[in-house]
């Protein structure tokens, strides 16, 4: 991983895996989700926390960025909210 930048990919298939991710504070990051089952009701990631919401097309890797500059845990959840994952900036 490049110090300038934080590529995190999670994989979405009944659940997000990581469920946790781990961010340095200040870095720019961005994550990419792939959903990869059609287990569930995870066609949509949002996070109200981070300031995104886009659709997961099966198979197909979606980008999001994230603004690390504040330190803290953010949720991030399925369209429903029943599914949740975390970022851990730290
Ligand atoms: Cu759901």
């Amino acid at each position: 991983m490049s110090e300038n930048v934080q590529r995190i990919e999670v994989e979405v298939a009944g659940g997000y895996a990581p469920a946790v991710v781990n961010l340095k504070q200040g870095v720019p990051a961005s994550i990419t989700f792939t959903r990869t089952s059609d287990q569930g009701c995870l066609d949509v990631v949002h996070s109200k926390d981070l300031h995104f919401e886009t659709e997961l097309p099966l198979n197909l890797p979606q980008t999001v960025a994230i603004d690390t500059q504040r330190a803290g845990e953010y949720e991030f959840s399925c369209g429903m909210d029943m599914m949740h994952g975390k970022v851990v900036i730290a």
